[in-house]
């Protein structure tokens, strides 16, 4: 019989690397299980295991050189002024995100396995390897529950007494465990006090302990046998001639906040961990399932996008993969993507964790690549693209607490560094809160507009959910000081206008006279936007609160003296503030197209003549190469959904999948970059609805792969929750239910069945206003 495998990435085989292994998690605890048949791994993140402690890491000669380093810019010295930089103004890199350690399960007793088959259902959160064994059906299940804080392993067999197993805890950070005749195990460990970036395997020391200053965590497992024998030996659990058998697990670290020293603070992992298993255990295997997919199904099942049939879904993930690459056409598997970057973001990211960094939780590694931080000049904002308009409001928690602690931290960077006001954050963020420039290379260093791009997030929540309060309160102090920052950080050009020097495009390059490559000018493309759009969400923001702050004046006039945006002499949109000859005209970062997307300045309303600059800049990147990583490619879905050109955006749906995407469908970079995922997934939503421009585009950029389809659940800007259902690349109906009453602008390509004349935009199309009351939804049908 058919199985429905709408939601379900499955697999004939264990998997034989980390990128194969599927992944659970609750936000906070996250775990790779690999569904071996005589051993079965699950390898265990906390998502607050990191290695460092908090400490100052302001540069304080940094601005003894500003004055300086301004002065060669405007002289025309741009190399002279980077020189300057990477030697004067940056600092040290952030600390990196840790792996917790292995559960292990080995299967004793021999015998020959059949019928071997792994699945993960996105739809309950629940793994799942079956195999047979001499007539004996195994069954485990995995799932992460964030009700009960707790992973929990269901082991069962069709036969009694046959299951025979032995249970570890390992990890690669220094660690002892200790078993316990009742069947508990407790791993105790201690994360490195520092992990130097060691990119060229030339540090002798780059992992670092230090008693006292690096975190503690803790494991404990605890068992739940249905018959047979559990003793406790060696460090391991052994289970002999059990019917069934249920293991519980929690994790936990001492880290309390950016700004404590861990060990100073008093939390207690053990404490913590014994009372998650004595409350979960309380519960049966059947409450502790139910109250998991509860929770886990109000979120997941909020959205669903269907694009066609399932028959390829009877096919591994892997194959159906492979299937894909040499050009099977699959529109489901676009929609399983799309519903995947929602289980991650969900599995990574829920409120009181922390928020999703490079790999989401999910880490095997004491040297991650890059660190596994927050990188913030693109990478952590592109996570959390898709978290409003795919419905996972609440989801978004954590990146807008993170970006408060921010504004705390980048008060001192941008007061020691930089002598302004407000606060700053430039491209790199650890779990401590590092507002600092980071080592190297001023090309990705020297940026001190990691917060302007940050703030847009509290923006966009707002915009989503109308939420005053939180405009008030959380939203707008933050953002106020953001442009304080941006006020003082502007500087007079050549030309009298304000713009910003030293200033890079992340994290591109242009070449000097003499042919050598440099990063820093004036006045880059995307520094101007967003300094634009803090300012003019700062003045907006106030203006629906009913105040007035005491600056708002100096906002008005420094974007009245803003360096406008310029297009170069070939129809393409400057990346800097002076016409530059791009090193590498493919770049993967398209920072310049900010206000295109995930900004909106650039819009066809207001700026068409940027929008076609924007059209041609992106184009000339793509015929040079661009969109080569994961993520890269992922904007350019976005920037083309944007651009309501939907097939060239299809073009890159595919290629993220058929190029990027490893068998557990992990964004490839590579190596594994979880942005990939989300940027795929905001793109997939964006061609269907969008929602920048005051109004409901229904369906604005439907490729022709998805002819047929529907979705439900997508949100709009003003508190809409939209589901549209279309035939033959046309929408056939509309349903917009509203949270607040008001009007709702609609925008679509096709008329519907009684518009009224006045309602009737252009030829074979609509646009107009209706009214919507709370909790009403509209039903449209279109002709
Ligand atoms: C930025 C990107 C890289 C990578 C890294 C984590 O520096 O340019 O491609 O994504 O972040």
């Amino acid at each position: 019989m058919e199985q429905n495998r709408t939601y379900k990435l499955w697999y004939r085989q264990p998997a034989a690397r980390w990128e194969e292994a599927l992944p659970a998690g609750n936000g906070r605890l996250g775990a790779m299980v690999f569904g071996g048949e005589r051993r079965e791994r699950l390898q265990l993140n906390e998502d607050t295991l990191w290695s460092g402690f908090p400490r100052d890491k302001v540069n304080y000669d940094a601005q003894r050189y500003l004055k300086q380093a301004r002065e060669l810019i405007f002289a025309g010295q741009y190399d002279e002024a980077e020189k300057l930089i990477n030697q004067r103004m940056l600092g040290w890199n952030t600390e990196a995100y840790q792996p917790l350690g292995d559960l292990y399960i080995d299967r004793i007793g021999g015998g020959e396995t059949a019928g071997y088959e792994r699945e993960l259902d996105l739809s309950n959160g629940i793994l799942k390897t079956s195999f047979t064994v001499e007539g004996t059906r195994f069954v485990r299940e995995v799932w992460i529950s964030e009700p009960d804080q707790v992973l929990t392993v269901v082991l069962s067999a069709d036969r009694a007494e046959s299951i025979d197993i032995d249970v570890a805890l390992e990890s690669l950070l220094p660690y002892e465990t200790a078993a316990f005749t009742d069947g508990r195990l407790t791993m105790k460990g201690m994360a490195p006090s520092h992990v130097e970036s060691n990119y060229f395997r030339d540090h002798p020391q780059a992992i670092l302990f230090e008693e006292g200053l690096g975190m503690r965590f803790e494991a404990q497992l605890k068992t739940l046998a249905e018959g047979g024998e559990v003793r406790a030996l060696d460090g391991r659990i052994e289970i002999r001639g059990a019917d069934k058998v249920v293991l519980l697990l929690a994790a936990a670290t001492n880290f309390e906040a950016y700004d404590k020293l861990p060990e100073s603070g008093g939390r207690r992992p053990d404490r913590l961990c014994e009372s998650w298993l004595t409350a979960a255990s309380a519960l049966s295997e059947r409450e502790l399932r139910e109250r998991h997919v509860r929770d886990h199904a109000a979120l997941f099942g909020r959205v669903e996008l269907n694009l066609g049939g399932q028959e390829r879904a009877q096919l591994p993930t892997d194959e159906r993969l492979e299937a894909y690459k040499q050009g099977a056409s699959d529109p489901a598997l676009e929609a399983l993507y799309f519903h995947y970057g929602r289980y991650l973001l969900m599995g990574s990211s829920r409120p009181g964790t922390q928020p999703a960094n490079l790999q989401g939780i999910w880490n095997d590694q004491i040297e991650p690549p890059w660190n596994s931080n927050y990188t913030s000049n693109i990478n952590v904002q592109m996570n959390y693209w898709p978290v409003e308009s795919v419905n996972l409001g609440e989801c978004h928690e954590p990146m807008l607490k993170m970006i408060g602690e921010l504004a705390q931290a980048g008060r001192r960077t941008a007061k020691i560094h930089y002598g302004a006001r407000g606060w700053t954050a430039h491209h790199n963020v650890d779990l401590w809160r590092m507002t600092t420039p980071s080592g190297g290379d001023a090309s990705w260093a020297f940026w001190p507009m990691g917060g302007l791009w940050l703030t847009s997030h509290l923006w966009e929540h707002y915009l989503f959910t109308g939420n005053e309060q939180f405009l008030r309160d959380q939203a707008y102090p933050i953002l106020r000081e953001a442009a304080l920052f941006a006020l003082d950080w502007l500087v007079e050009g050549p030309d009298g206008r304000l713009t910003t020097a030293p200033s890079t495009s992340p994290e591109n390059k242009f070449r000097m006279a003499n042919g050598e490559p440099c990063s820093t000018a004036f006045g880059s493309a995307m520094d101007l936007t967003l300094i634009r759009d803090v300012m003019e969400q700062t003045l907006e923001a106030e203006k629906r609160l009913g105040l007035e702050s005491r600056e708002a004046d100096e906002f008005r006039s420094a974007l009245e003296r803003l360096q406008p945006l310029q297009v170069g002499s070939d129809g393409r949109l400057l990346e800097w503030g002076t016409e530059l000859e791009e090193h590498e005209p493919g770049h993967r970062h398209v920072s310049h197209l900010y206000g295109v997307y995930p900004g909106r300045s650039i819009n066809r309303q207001d700026a068409p003549e940027l929008l076609r600059a924007a059209q041609a800049s992106l184009e000339a990147r793509i015929a040079n190469g661009g969109g080569h990583t994961g993520w890269s490619c992922a904007w350019l879905i976005n920037l083309y959904a944007r651009l309501l050109d939907g097939e060239s955006a299809y073009r890159f749906v595919h290629t993220l999948l058929a190029r990027s995407t490893h068998p557990n469908l992990f964004d490839d970079h590579p190596p594994f970059q979880i942005d990939g995922n989300f940027g795929g997934t905001a793109g997939i939503a964006e061609l269907l609805l969008q929602s920048h421009l005051g109004e409901l585009h229904l369906l604005p950029a439907l490729p022709a792969a998805w002819a047929d389809g529907s979705v439900r659940g997508l949100r709009a800007r003003g508190g809409f929750t939209v589901a549209l259902e279309w035939r033959g690349g046309q929408l056939r109906s509309a349903e917009i239910a509203a949270d607040r009453s008001g009007t709702v602008r609609l925008r679509a390509d096709r008329a519907f069945e009684g518009a009224s004349p006045a309602a009737a935009g252009e030829a074979g199309s609509f646009a107009g206003e209706l009214s919507i009351a709370a909790g009403q939804t509209l039903r449209i049908a279109f002709e």
